[in-house]
């Protein structure tokens, strides 16, 4: 198939020191980003959410096959059977399919197999990876790179909805099969996070925890 090319008609370039307060600003934007665990129950315009689901969209993505789907859940029923399949599966890990190892690195967040959130935040998206889809004959059209996509994009959605004045959760109740049945996913669907979101409930407290510095994470050859 002919690939038909466009020029690059959005592209901005800025001066050098403006590019450097923009990725200050950026940074000072992102570094006040923190998962939260407690919510309040307000809601959330859809609005709002849709605008960041389309961020989301733009990630890049294996041959463009941009294999994700954004399942938003405000249903309260919805939202409670979620939080009972996923507290049975966080009883088991904590229980000790998690290990001693596991538990001992999550000491610090002081996490446990109770997940009210999971009903109190107006929002939950849940991620879905596409793994393959179907063409219009039926056939399965196989997906590369599904799942780099999907992280990408779903780190595009954190992004945004940090941006917009929300507060998230990346979820991963494991196995998160039970995803798939509640919300009545396709096959070739594997569910990639659960992301909780909402306004942060009053006085909320998050761990007193540190990002590695730039000489940590960073290495120049
Ligand atoms: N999914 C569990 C455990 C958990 C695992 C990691 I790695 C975390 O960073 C936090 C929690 C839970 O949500 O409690």
């Amino acid at each position: 198939m002919a690939n038909k090319f466009i020029r690059l008609a959005d592209y901005k370039q800025y001066p050098e020191s403006e590019m450097l307060e923009r990725a200050q600003a950026f940074f000072q934007l992102m570094k006040t980003r923190r998962s939260v665990r407690q919510f309040s129950d307000k809601a959330i315009p859809m609005s709002i959410i849709d605008e960041c689901v389309m961020t989301a969209g733009t990630a890049p993505s294996g041959a463009n096959q941009q294999p994700w789907q954004f399942v938003v859940v405000c249903d309260r029923t919805l939202k409670e059977e979620i939080r009972i399949a996923a507290e049975a599966e966080e009883r088991e890990f904590y229980a000790g399919r998690a290990g001693e190892k596991w538990l001992e690195a999550l000491e610090p967040f002081e996490t446990n197999p109770d997940k009210p959130f999971l009903e109190t935040a107006p929002v939950l998206i849940a991620i879905f990876e596409q793994k393959f889809s179907m063409d219009a004959l039926g056939k399965k059209v196989k997906h590369y790179y599904s799942k780099e996509s999907t992280g990408i994009a779903t780190g595009l959605l954190i992004t945004a909805l940090h941006n917009a004045g929300l507060v998230t959760l990346t979820h991963t109740p494991s196995p998160m099969n039970f995803l798939k049945t509640i919300l009545k996913r396709p096959t070739g669907e594997r569910p990639f996070l659960l992301l909780v979101v909402g306004y942060p409930a009053e006085e909320v407290q998050v761990p007193d925890i540190t990002k590695k510095l730039l000489s940590e994470i960073r290495t120049i050859l």
